[in-house]
């Protein structure tokens, strides 16, 4: 047993990051973030690292705050939860998105409040079947965090985001997919080596040119489409140049797979 709250592994290219409070569903505490925190910046910073897979252990996937940390006895001042998401959430959140390499989140069972919203940062969302995604915030009076209320009306429209977010009911993991809030939604017995094999697939495919498009797409919310022909521009003189494309043009034109090397 180890009492590391967030596991770490880096193996041919893949980081895996492991939420691991099983026994309060993965709910997160202040060493967690900070574990959490320290993971991201190893992955961020090796450069041998070229794709993120993050899962949950036991039953869960995330339920959110840990709410152990956040009962107030009469008369005690109130929690600032302002504060909370400036210090912890925000920053996994950004740091999370903004990762230069694809992003590969299995939710391998309930993800609940912030643990709800922390896949939808990630590039590809794979669920496990009797996984369910539950906007609880607004059952204890709290407001959908974790870009919550930016993700959901972007990938579900504003109908559906307010359904989940005020009323806050469980959303299978089918549902899920249909709606297009996940890539993914497939049995709990695959959902592992389906995710662990999209995210080895995507270390082998040329990075740069896989971060550039996220940036793309990701800056495609702010802006008009002209602004975002001007961005393509830019984007495709960068990804013009690096070593990745060389070889994709070659292996295309020498009948070969190409062999990318995240350069
Ligand atoms: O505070 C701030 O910093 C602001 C930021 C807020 C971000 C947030 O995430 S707010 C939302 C917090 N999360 C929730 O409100 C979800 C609370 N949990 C649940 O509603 C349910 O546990 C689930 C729907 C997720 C799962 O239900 P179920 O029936 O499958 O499991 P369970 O029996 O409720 O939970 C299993 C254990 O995990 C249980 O402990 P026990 O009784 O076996 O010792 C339960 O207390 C614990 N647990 C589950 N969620 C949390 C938790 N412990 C602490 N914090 C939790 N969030």
């Amino acid at each position: 047993m180890t009492d590391q709250t967030v596991l770490l592994s880096i193996e041919e290219g893949v980081a895996r990051i492991t939420l691991n409070r099983p026994d309060s569903l993965n709910s997160f505490n202040l060493a967690m973030h900070e574990e959490m925190h320290q993971a991201l910046k190893t992955v961020r910073q090796d450069p041998g690292v070229r794709a993120l897979l993050l899962t949950g252990s036991g039953r869960g996937f995330c339920a959110g705050q840990d709410l152990s940390d956040r009962s107030v006895a009469p008369g005690d001042e109130a929690p600032d939860l302002g504060e909370s998401l400036e210090k912890h959430y925000n920053p996994l959140l950004r740091s999370l998105r903004n990762l230069n390499i694809p992003t590969v989140c299995a939710v391998n069972g309930v993800a609940a409040g912030a643990g709800a919203n922390l896949p939808l940062a990630c590039d590809f969302v794979l669920a496990a079947r009797s996984a369910k995604f539950i906007q609880a915030f607004c059952k204890i009076g709290l407001v959908p965090d974790s870009g919550g209320t930016w993700s959901l009306p972007q990938l579900v429209g504003m109908a559906r985001a307010k359904g989940l977010a005020m009323l806050g009911e469980p959303l299978s993991a089918e549902q899920a997919e249909q709606w297009g809030l996940i890539w993914r939604c497939v049995d709990d017995a695959a959902l592992q080596d389906e995710a662990l094999s999209l995210t080895r697939h995507l270390a082998t495919q040329p990075t740069r040119g896989l971060a550039l498009i996220k940036r793309a797409l990701h800056a495609s919310t702010d802006n008009g489409f002209d602004a975002q022909l001007d961005l393509e521009r830019d984007l495709q003189r960068l990804a013009g140049r690096t070593v990745d494309y060389r070889e994709g043009v070659s292996a295309f034109m020498e009948k070969r797979t190409p062999h990318f090397m995240g350069e």
